[in-house]
């Protein structure tokens, strides 16, 4: 049995579940509950608070999770990065008032910054070669400039609007971070394998979700161009149409690369190009 921490309300949630749901693992508890067992398959879900998460696996009290990279780098426990899993995305940034001249990051030699987040913020100005305070508090950072806690702020910022909305402006980006599937590096050899079979599921949901099916009628001499631009997981699936001189190409896409192949693919007299979206892609 791997016991599988996630965040037990917030902003990791949701998408947690939902990407174990997707790689096919059922649970009947509801999230309220403070365990999960999965009727078909060897994991029990923990519930916590995301910043526990990464203590909990050092303690081998959970045997993997689902964190922010900013907190697997902050907490700094025994604890192996996975897999990056493709939400949450967000940056951890260093802002100042939106007053302030900044005239690089020598501009924080000597100033206060407060942040949830003091080993990363430590670690970055050590890079820089600066001295600065830094203030740790636990929530509602963006005000601390405003109420003279601190000159400067080093918090998460997604859209940037919490920052617009208390006069604050972005000077550095610490680092990025999405979510990130983590586990003890001394998993017991059957929960590594339970691991490894979930990983293979993670990894097929996340091939899915980046790759599409396209279907396409297409003249017959187009078809060896479209194939070298298309090639799809092998090759392409041609069957000739009713209409003479036709045929019905099925390939996969990569997501990013399709719009601009669309135009191509006209320009080649494809016609009739539908999309659809695939589930899971073995490879
Ligand atoms: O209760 P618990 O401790 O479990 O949750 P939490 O309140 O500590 O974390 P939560 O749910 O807010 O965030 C969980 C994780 O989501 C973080 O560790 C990040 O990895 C990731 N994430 C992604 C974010 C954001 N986007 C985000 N926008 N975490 C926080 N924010 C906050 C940020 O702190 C700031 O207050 O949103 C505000 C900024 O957003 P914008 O859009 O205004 O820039
Ligand atoms: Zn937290």
């Amino acid at each position: 049995m791997l016991r599988i921490a996630i965040q037990k309300s917030g902003r990791l949630q949701e998408d947690s579940l939902k990407l174990l749901k997707e790689s096919g693992l059922h649970f009947n508890n509801g999230k309220d509950q403070l365990k999960a067992k999965a009727d078909n398959f060897p994991v029990e879900l923990l519930f916590l608070r995301d910043d526990d998460i990464p203590q909990y696996i050092e303690d081998q009290v959970a045997d993997a999770g689902i964190v922010g990279e900013n907190i697997l780098i902050e907490k700094e426990k025994k604890n192996e990065l996975i897999r990056r899993l493709d939400f949450a995305k967000c940056r951890l940034s260093i802002a100042i008032p939106r007053a302030e001249t900044y005239t690089g990051s020598t501009w924080l030699q000597g100033k206060n910054i407060a942040t949830s987040y003091p080993n990363i913020v430590r670690k970055f100005l050590k890079t820089k070669n600066i001295e600065a305070g830094i203030h740790e508090i636990s929530g509602s950072v963006e005000i601390a400039p405003g109420i003279g806690l601190a000159d400067a702020i080093c918090d998460i910022v997604s859209s940037g609007s919490t920052l617009l909305s208390n006069g604050l402006k972005e000077v550095e980006t610490v680092m990025t971070s999405e979510a990130v599937l983590i586990a003890s590096p001394n998993l017991a050899s059957e929960k590594k394998a339970v691991l490894n079979d979930l990983l293979f599921r993670i990894q097929s949901v996340q091939s899915a979700k980046n790759n599409k099916y396209i279907l396409m009628n297409c003249p017959n001499e187009a078809i060896e161009k479209i194939t070298q631009m298309i090639p799809g997981m092998k090759s392409p699936t041609i069957m000739p149409l009713g209409r003479p001189g036709w045929s019905s190409l099925h390939s996969v896409v990569n997501e990013n690369d399709f719009w601009k192949k669309i135009n191509q693919l006209k320009s080649y007299g494809a016609e009739g190009i539908l999309v659809i979206p695939i589930e899971k892609m073995i490879v």
